[in-house]
């Protein structure tokens, strides 16, 4: 089969992928050596792209109210119902809830469609979740939405500062450039988070910052880049302010010890060459907006800016994050950089698009939108490539806001996610590997992804359901493109003009770009025009504000909101390493399951012991909003009073686990990025009376009070709580797996433990294990057992020849915790690369060398101890 150049549809890298189907609707993927990004690597979840590409639990058909229905009948009445809201409501009644995984065709038709045509600018992206406060603070300081360097600079950089960033999970590939650059020359490393991820392992500085006072410090960094009169440019607006500001800021509020402070000025100074990298540490804050001014503003004041190895950077999250920036996503945005606020932008682009009721002004924010939702002002929604019912802060509120909305259209590649369950209108969309178009990644650089397999039943790409419904509401000839291309090309037009008016953002090189061209375009910088061919901005001094120069912000550093003695603790979110987001698509894979198989609570030894909970055991975290009930994980990872829990676990997955039903609705008041980094919560111990943990070769349909599910090779695992036992274990079982055998049942009444295995033809076909307290038992030796092994399976222990792998580290090659703790002892290892070639672990992708340094540096410690 032909092997095809496409890009990675998770993280804001974008690197580039080579993948060849199998003609079986299989696909195989490895890294592209000729894409800029990551030169022939990819992560894990990249690696893992061919397990997660099939039709499994994907959306075949369009579905009104729960039954199949063709795409006319789907699509005729989408338009229908929104026409006639419009016209009972006006334009102002409907809205989208879009996304930065949307490819930038898929994103402009959506944009055009509402603000060109309904006349509305309530379209709005999950892109206000991530990358909201970096694009105001953008604006604020350089007149534009720019990012001014490139990946390169992590790698000339003499000092690279990561920011609220877990850049070794979030950005593996460009974590690994960083890191290999470091080996070549001794690049200094800071890491500034309140937890010590994994990221902390190549720091020479972990600034174990106290919780939303990034502002401070940079400020204080601020101040004594002008103490040091370093060369701080008289060509930038209100400098004075801004240092008035700095000087004023106290330094006990980072909670860092003078010696830390001053350690963190004398490496930032001392090179010349730095680099900011900053992520949703700073973005996901009541206060984002003025944490990257207050980051912004040493680098304009010192001079660091748009040079080789140096430059403020903010990484994307999402694949196309970037390119619905600039193709206007955002409901203050319009397209290709221009403002919704400019009525001489207006103008430009009503002319264009030769619109019939232009938006006049902005739309919607996303926490906003959904507000709306929930009083009626919006009546009918459309909800495109994202899962709000999850995502969302105050989740549960919002997800009673959508089921209570009068007309919901939800598009996604799956049959059931949680938002899916609201949906008046479902339809099937073409994913990753289906459809054609573009994305930009973090450092501005176009990409294409192309079409590589068939796509299942009757799923569309969304630009062309977009596109459909434009038609339908009458307006045919402004949506009547019959190929991708088609619609670059006028994207890139329009762009043209947006450079006219004074607009960064110009591709319009591509303007006339046929099909075979953008069937061939190769991956490129933008610019792109006749004049101008990619590079660096702000190198010379010169920014997109009206004087021309760089404009400092003065910062007055706003504590996060307090805890209170209810809700005494600061509960803190992000991502793990080997799923992504509500896990639709990563959760598909076993390998990539196996890393983190439950939602958790990284708990501080102090807070753990206090609140009387043992590692593993089940807490119980609540606010005002919602409550979740989370897997204990104790470790002093996290400072005391500033738990973590990832994001990722779902209604589908853990119904308990969603932790977004804590994250109050609060929002940074220039951005509207909601602080989803910061919740209030208490904890106690769930009172469950029973724990279980079970395995099935077929379905696991739990239905108890904790639950959360993960898929193995052959089936399904899942980890189970209750507050009550069910009056029968063999009853409740044969619920759980739908099945009518007789299971084999050990019960041991003194130790409230049980053990059921159904088999069938002496092989293992489900097994549930119900103890008292957490199932200490190794889970990866009984999910090795389903369908191989037979009745063994109740002695719940590895019998010979079967090492316990423990937990995954190194998800390539399966191989777990205890293998590398054994070899590393057993051996004397001493370095990731020894540990490599005495088991291959870290030596595909290298995800998991983080954590292969800290098992190897908790060996070296147990050691030194041990002499
Ligand atoms: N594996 C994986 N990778 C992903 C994703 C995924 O789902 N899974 N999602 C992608 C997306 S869309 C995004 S936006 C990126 C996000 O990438 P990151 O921003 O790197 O990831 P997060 O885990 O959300 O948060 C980063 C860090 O911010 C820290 N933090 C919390 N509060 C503060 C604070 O007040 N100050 C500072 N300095 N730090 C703080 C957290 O402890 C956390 O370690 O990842 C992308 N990559
Ligand atoms: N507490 C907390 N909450 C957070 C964050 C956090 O750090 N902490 N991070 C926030 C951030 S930065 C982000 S980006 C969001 C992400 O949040 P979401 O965007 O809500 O999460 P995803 O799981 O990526 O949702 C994407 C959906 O689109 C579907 N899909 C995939 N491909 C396609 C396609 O081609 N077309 C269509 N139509 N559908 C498709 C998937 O099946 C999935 O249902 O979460 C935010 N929420
Ligand atoms: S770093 Fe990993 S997830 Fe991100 S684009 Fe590359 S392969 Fe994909
Ligand atoms: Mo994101």
């Amino acid at each position: 089969m032909q092997t095809i150049r496409t890009t990675c549809p998770y993280c804001g890298v974008g690197c580039g992928v080579l993948a060849t189907p199998d003609g079986g609707g299989g696909l195989a993927v490895a890294g592209d050596p000729a894409h800029p990004a990551n030169r022939g690597r990819l992560c894990v979840k990249g690696a893992a792209l061919g397990e997660t590409a099939g039709h499994r639990g994907r959306l075949r058909a369009p579905r009104i109210h729960g039954r199949e229905a063709g795409w006319d009948e789907a699509l005729d009445l989408i338009a229908r119902r929104f026409c006639e809201t419009i016209a009972a409501h006006g334009p102002d009644s409907v809205a989208f809830y879009v996304s930065g995984q949307l490819l930038t065709e898929d994103y402009y038709v959506a944009n055009k469609l509402m603000k060109g045509y309904i006349g509305s600018a309530n379209i709005d992206t999950n892109s206000r979740l991530c990358m909201a406060s970096a694009v105001a603070g953008h604006r604020r300081a350089f007149g534009s939405d720019t990012v001014p360097g490139l990946y390169e600079d992590l790698e000339l950089a003499d000092t690279v500062v990561l920011v609220g960033s877990n850049l070794a999970w979030c950005h593996p590939v460009l974590y690994q450039r960083l890191v290999a650059a470091r080996e070549a020359r001794g690049t200094r490393v800071i890491v500034i988070d309140p937890r010590r991820t994994a990221t902390c392992d190549v720091a020479d500085l972990h600034l174990q910052i106290a919780p939303g006072s990034d502002a401070a410090l940079f400020n204080l960094l601020l101040a004594e880049i002008s103490r040091r009169s370093e060369v701080c440019p008289d060509d930038l607006e209100n400098i004075q302010e801004a240092l008035a500001a700095a000087r004023a800021t106290s330094p006990a509020v980072t909670g860092l010890a003078h010696s830390q402070l001053r350690q963190f000025f004398d490496l930032w100074m001392h090179s010349d060459k730095v680099v900011t990298v900053w992520s949703q540490g700073v973005n996901q804050s009541d206060s984002g907006t003025d944490k990257v001014n207050a980051i912004l503003n040493c680098h304009l004041a010192s001079g660091r800016i748009g040079r080789p190895g140096m430059g403020p950077f903010s990484v994307t999250g999402q694949p196309n994050a970037m390119g619905g920036r600039e193709v206007g996503g955002l409901a203050n945005m319009l397209a290709c950089h221009l403002e919704i606020g400019n009525p001489d932008h207006r103008e430009a682009v009503r002319t264009f698009w030769n619109a019939p009721r232009m938006a006049q002004r902005s739309g919607l924010k996303a926490v906003d939108m959904f507000r709306a939702v929930e009083e009626g002002r919006i009546k009918a929604l459309w909800v495109i490539c994202t899962n709000p019912a999850v995502t969302l802060s105050e989740a549960d509120r919002v997800a009673r806001a959508i089921a209570g909305c009068d007309f919901v259209v939800v598009s996604d590649i799956m049959a059931q996610t949680d938002t899916m369950r609201f949906a008046h209108v479902a339809l099937p969309a073409t994913g990753w590997g289906e459809k054609d178009g573009t994305v930009t990644n973090s450092e501005r650089r176009i990409s294409r992804q192309r079409r590589v397999l068939t796509p299942p039943g009757q799923a569309r790409d969304d630009w062309r359901i977009l596109a459909e419904v434009g038609r339908r509401m009458g307006w045919g000839a402004s949506f009547g493109w019959q190929h991708p291309a088609q619609v670059f090309a006028e994207y890139a037009a329009l762009s043209g003009v947006a450079a006219g008016l004074g607009s960064d953002f110009d591709i319009s090189a591509h303007a006339e770009i046929s099909v075979a061209q953008y069937d061939a375009l190769e991956p490129f910088l933008w610019p792109q025009s006749a004049t101008k061919q990619g590079g660096r901005f702000f190198g010379d001094g010169r920014f997109h504000t009206p004087s021309g120069r760089g404009r400092m912000v003065a910062v007055t550093p706003r504590p996060p909101q307090p805890v209170s003695e209810a809700y005494p603790f600061r509960l803190n979110t992000g991502r793990v390493r080997d799923h992504w987001h509500t896990m639709t698509r990563t959760g598909l894979s076993p390998r990539l399951s196996r890393h983190l198989a439950e939602p958790y609570l990284e708990l501080h030894p102090t807070d753990a012991a206090q609140l009387g909970l043992q590692p593993a055991a089940l807490a119980e975290v609540t606010n005002a909003h919602g409550s979740a009930v989370l897997r204990v994980l104790v470790s002093d990872r996290v400072a005391p009073g500033h738990p973590f829990a990832p994001m990722h676990w779902t209604g589908e997955t853990a119904p308990t686990g969603r932790v977004d039903a804590l994250v109050p609705g609060a929002t940074d008041p220039v951005s509207g990025q909601p602080a989803l980094k910061s919740a209030a919560v208490a904890i106690r111990p769930f009172a469950a009376r029973w724990f279980g943990f079970a395995v099935s070769a077929g379905e696991m349909r739990p239905d108890c009070d904790y639950w959360a599910r993960a898929i193995l090779p052959n089936g399904v695992q899942a980890e189970l709580a209750g507050r009550k036992p069910p009056a029968d274990w063999t009853d409740h079982a044969r619920a759980l797996f739908g099945l009518e055998d007789e299971p084999l049942v050990v019960h041991d009444r003194a130790r409230g433990q049980v053990r059921l295995a159904f088999l069938r033809d002496g092989r293992l076909q489900a097994a549930l294990f119900v103890a008292a307290g957490p199932v200490a038992l190794s889970r990866s030796h009984i999910t090795a057992l389903l369908c191989e092994g037979g009745a063994e399976v109740l002695a719940g222990r590895p019998g010979a020849g079967r090492p316990d792998e423990g937990a995954l580290v190194c998800a390539c090659f399966g191989i777990g915790v205890n293998s590398i703790v054994k070899a590393i002892a057993s051996r004397r290892l001493t370095s990731v690369e020894a540990v490599g070639q005495a088991l291959r672990a870290g030596t595909n992708c290298g995800s998991c060398r983080p954590e292969i340094r800290a098992l190897l540096d908790a060996g070296v410690a147990c050691r030194e101890a041990a002499q």
